[in-house]
């Protein structure tokens, strides 16, 4: 391949991290090779994971030059710590925002993890504004630069796990997901949320080449879980607004689930009656529940989830109930981790 890239240390080998859509990849490489597909599957198979190339890079652009300006930028470096929700003693070390841009997921801009601070260059992540529709008594188009002045943003500290066995904790700016809720309105008959991301395929190389997946990424929560405090949606990190690879201008993140609940890049919000479909539950039923809590005693059906290797860490260490966040969240699942049938393989 042209692009050869230095794995770091903490890098786990393709053999042990199959990233969530390795299986559909190899199915559809089989049904897409004799359609049209041959170069990009090829690619793939040889172990560039995106099967699309890069564009070009500018010179002396690194992984920590993805902020896209916004006239409310100074309110970042201001944003209060929240001392409930810091790391804790098992995670004493915040990541270096190096980590966190340089290796991350987000499908829309290819598979492999390493490369995509360098696609989303072409990512537009501001002007930007989100649609709220449904069950709410103020339904309608909100720009972000309001909602971002609206709230008092603060900083949490989160652990952050990822169903592939890889972790990182990073400091999130932002706001409750429950400040957004009671502004827009909820009203009694809602059960749940649904929240999609953008739909750009001409911005994002993953959306454009990886036809298979049924973009755009779309996710959902119980409304409890929507309101608990944990649940976070964040517009920025490390003092600054968000890096596009890692969900400008505004993502969510829910620390007691498995990373793919906490979408990036939303435009929508829907507040529904009923559980919505999730993207990875469509695709993998038997692999990727909607509740999705982690969960050290529920194993993927390719691999265990006892331990998590912190991306810059040394080693293995034991994955906690709810991320450990157990004290704040396990009252919403009756006694479980994993809700009965919230995984088919589990059963
Ligand atoms: N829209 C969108 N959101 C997404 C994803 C994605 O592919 N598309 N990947 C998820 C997964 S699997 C993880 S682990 C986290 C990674 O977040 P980070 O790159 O900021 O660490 O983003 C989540 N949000
Ligand atoms: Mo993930």
């Amino acid at each position: 391949m042209a692009n050869v890239h230095i794995r770091p240390g903490w890098q786990l080998p393709e053999r042990e991290v199959t990233p969530e859509g390795l299986w559909v990849n190899r199915r559809e490489f089989v049904k897409k090779a004799g359609s049209g597909a041959l170069v990009a599957a090829a690619t793939l198979a040889c172990g560039d994971g995106d099967g699309n190339g890069l564009g070009v890079v500018p010179d002396g652009h690194g992984p920590l030059d993805n902020i896209p300006d916004t006239p409310t930028a100074n309110l970042y470096p201001e944003a209060p710590n929240d001392p409930r929700f810091t790391p804790g003693d098992r995670h004493n070390v915040v990541n270096p925002e190096l980590d966190a841009a340089s290796y991350n997921n987000f499908y829309e801009f290819g598979t492999d993890h390493g490369n995509v601070w360098r696609h989303v260059i072409p990512f537009e992540a501001r002007p930007w504004s989100l649609t709220v529709s449904g069950l709410v008594d103020n339904p309608g188009t909100y720009d972000l630069v309001d909602l971002e002045r609206r709230f008092q943003l603060q900083e949490r500290i989160y652990r952050h796990r990822c169903v592939e066995r890889w972790s990182v904790v990073i400091p999130w700016i932002g706001f409750p997901l429950r400040e957004l809720l009671d502004y827009v309105g909820v009203q009694n008959l809602a059960t749940h949320i649904a929240y999609i991301t953008f739909h750009r395929p001409e911005q994002a190389v993953g959306q454009r080449t990886q036809t298979w997946y049924t973009w755009p990424y779309y996710e959902g929560l119980r409304i409890d879980e929507a309101y608990n405090d944990l649940a976070f949606v964040a517009t920025g990190m490390y003092g600054h607004p968000l890096q596009k690879q890692n969900g400008a201008p505004i993502r969510l993140h829910m620390p007691w689930k498995y990373g793919y609940k906490s979408s990036k890049s939303i435009v929508e919000l829907v507040v529904t009656d009923e559980q919505p479909r999730t993207f990875w539950n469509d695709l993998q039923p038997g692999e990727y529940g909607f509740y999705s809590n982690i969960d050290p005693d529920t194993p993927h059906p390719r691999w265990s989830q006892a331990e998590e290797r912190i991306i810059g860490g040394d080693g293995w260490i034991p994955t906690l109930p709810f991320n450990g966040y157990g004290e704040y969240v396990a009252d919403l699942y009756g006694g479980y981790v994993t809700p009965p049938g919230d995984v088919p393989h589990a059963n």
